[in-house]
Parts: structure tokens; sequence; C-alpha cells
């Protein structure tokens, strides 16, 4: 909260020069009178401005962020006035444009996109196929997927970690779990599992259920020293799982509690798992809040949920990481698919619609 004082001869002048220059905001704190000399005295008035400079901090970083990308979009609508009229007048680049748009692809993005695989087919809006396929590709380059258990781990000296982290009730538990159970059943490891996460009621019941079936070890762990004793015990397993506690991660200081609970000698890889259901700019801020951990690769669940995949992109195409896993639905341990390209795109381009590629 700021303090302000104002000085004038009276009290209704002091108050006027607060209301001129603070306007309705201020709260008056009090006055007093000071003497100046032995024959003049003046009347202070103590005011203090309601918004704290934290607020006004973060609404000034918002209100960047907003002005860079109106300008951004705006240089982009100028410079590419001419395009953007073709796009607008020919018909099968214009179904193509709107479709990603209506499956929630970001605008810029799309266009600019667009734009660079219409000068790929030489300008001709009218080879539907060819501009979707070059679409595809130009999508392709862009956008990375990660196989994190792709190496033998069997002569591993050290347990592999992996920590599920993000916002609540995305799915990081049922994520973990049907891991755990492609690993254990088809990759024939033998990973074990720690919950952090003892902050909800029955958390650690609904991870215990799912090892129990499994057969896999599960030790808890409520603070920063347990969790590495957990990981001293548990040494002998080439995978360590790590269930964390979904907060409102849009709250920075949740995550820096998080990072200081996992920080320590040992890397530990994190699997940022979001909900692809969630609006963009809501990823977009997690993601942003989560970049302290470094995540290893992003997790998208509940697939089965939207027809709107766009979001998931947005997100490759915004950040430097990749995607790793999707979730498409509630079944453990059988819905959940290794990200592909291939897939990643289907879900923007239903075959069917523009594309001429068989893979
Ligand atoms: N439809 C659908 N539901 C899912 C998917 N993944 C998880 N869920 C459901 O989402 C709900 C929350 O899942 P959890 O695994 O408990 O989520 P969490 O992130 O561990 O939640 P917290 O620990 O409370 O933060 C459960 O009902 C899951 O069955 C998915 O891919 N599709
Ligand atoms: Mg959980």
């Amino acid at each position: 909260m700021q303090v302000k004082t104002f000085r004038a001869p009276t009290i209704g002048q002091a108050l006027e020069q607060v209301k001129r220059e603070l306007g309705q905001d201020a709260i008056i704190l009090g006055n007093r009178k000071v003497a100046l000399s032995a024959e003049e005295s003046v009347v202070e008035v103590m005011v203090a401005l309601e918004r704290e400079a934290e607020v006004s901090q973060a609404s000034n970083e918002s209100m960047r962020n907003g002005i860079e990308e109106i300008k951004g979009l705006l240089s982009l609508l100028i410079s590419s006035k001419d395009t953007f009229a073709r796009l607008q007048l020919e018909q099968p680049v214009t179904e193509l444009y709107h479709s990603l748009l209506t499956r929630g692809l970001d605008e810029k993005q799309t266009f600019l996109l667009l734009k660079k695989a219409l000068r790929q087919v030489q300008g001709n809006p009218h080879e539907k196929e060819r501009i979707a396929d070059a679409f595809r590709a130009q999508l392709a380059e862009k956008i990375r997927t990660c196989r994190p258990f792709a190496g033998s781990f069997l002569h591993a000296d050290e347990p592999q970690l992996y920590a599920f982290v993000g916002p609540t009730g995305v799915g990081k538990t049922t994520t973990l779990a049907k891991l755990a159970a492609h690993l254990k059943i088809k990759r024939r490891l033998d990973p074990a599992v720690i919950s952090l996460d003892t902050y909800r009621i029955g958390a650690v019941d609904q991870l215990r259920t799912y090892a129990d079936i499994l057969a896999i070890p599960l030790v808890v762990a409520q603070s920063r020293e347990e969790f590495h004793q957990a990981v001293e015990r548990l040494r002998g397993h080439p995978i360590l799982l790590v269930d964390t506690i979904g907060r409102n991660f849009l709250r920075k200081q949740h995550v820096a509690d998080l990072a200081g609970t996992l920080g320590g000698s040992r890397q530990v890889h994190s699997f940022l798992v979001l909900n692809a259901t969630a609006k963009d700019e809501d990823l977009k801020q997690t993601i942003q809040h989560f970049r302290p951990l470094d995540p290893h690769s992003l997790i998208f669940t509940k697939l089965d949920e939207t027809m709107s995949h766009g979001c998931i992109v947005n997100q490759l195409l915004r950040f430097p990481y990749g995607v790793s896993y999707l979730g498409i639905g509630q079944r453990v341990p059988e819905d959940i698919e290794a990200a592909t390209h291939k897939r990643l795109l289907s879900l923007l381009i239903p075959s069917g619609n523009g594309s001429s590629r068989k893979e």
C-alpha cells in the first residue's frame, strides 16, 4: 500500500489537492497541523492508495504482454494484407482456415502456416489436397514429440525419477498409473512409486489401489527430506514415478514450493500434465509458471472430452517443450497413447478433410 502526504494552508485546500492528484481511489488515513514557524502552520493530510505494488506490477506485466500481442497481430496483418485477402477469397483455403480455427488453433499461427503452405503450392489456392499436405508438413516441422522411456534402463546405476506435476484434477495420478502399468507389463521393467500428495483426503488410497493391483511398491513422503529418503529406499528400481499434489499453479508460490520439494542433488524429470479441455490462455499461463521446473515434456489428458484439440498444438508452437503422452479416457491402463505427429495432425485435419497423404 502506498502512503502519500499533502500539505496546504487549510484542510479544504489539502483535500482539494488529494482529489485532483489521486481522484476517488485515495483513502484518507488522517490529518494533523504542522508548525512551520512560530507564526506559520499548515495542515498535513495522509492518504493511502489501495492498490498494492504487486497487483499493479502484475497488471502492468499483463498489459505489456497484451500490447505486444496486439502489435504482433497488427504488423502481421499489415505485412500480409494481400495473402490475407486471398485467403478470404479462395474457397478451399478459407474452408481449411475456418476448420482449423474451429478446432482451436491459434489464429496467428494458422494464418502464418497457411501462408507458407500456399507459397509452397505456388499460390494456387484451388489445390486443396496439396495445401493441406503442405500445411501438415509445416506444422510437423515445428512441433516435437518425446519418448521418455525409450532407453533400456537395464544398466542404469541410479533410478531415473519422473514426477507428474500440474494443476488440480488434470489426471496426474491416473496418468501415472497408466504408465506404471505400461512399464511393468509391456516393458517388463520394475518401477516404483512415490506419493507426495498427502494434501487431499483419499489421494494416497487412490494410488495405493493401483500400486497393489500392479504389485508395485509405493512409498509416501511428506517433505523434501522424506522424499530423498524414499528415493534411497527404492534405489534398486530403475524408474521411480512421483505423484505430486495438484494445486492452483497460476500462483507462482505453489510452483516454487514444488520445486523446493523435488529439488536437490538428483535430477527429476517433470511431466507437466495438462487438461486438453482447458482454455488456451490458462494453459499458456500454467506452462509459463512451470518454467522454473524445466519440464521434460507435456502430457495432455482428456482428449476424449473435447473437439477443440488446437490448444494442444498452440502450446507446442509457443513453448520449447515436446509432448510425450496423450490421455484419451478414464480407463486404466488402456486409455493412453504415445504422442505422435500423425496423431496430433489428424486431430487438427481429420482424414478426408483435404489430406491425400497415406501414412
Ligand atoms: N475423460 C478422461 N478423464 C480422465 C483422463 N485422465 C484422467 N481422467 C479423470 O480425471 C479425474 C481426475 O483424475 P486424477 O488422476 O485423480 O487427477 P489428479 O491430477 O491426480 O488430481 P489431483 O491429485 O486432485 O490434483 C478422474 O475422474 C479421472 O478418471 C482422460 O484422459 N480422459
Ligand atoms: Mg492426484
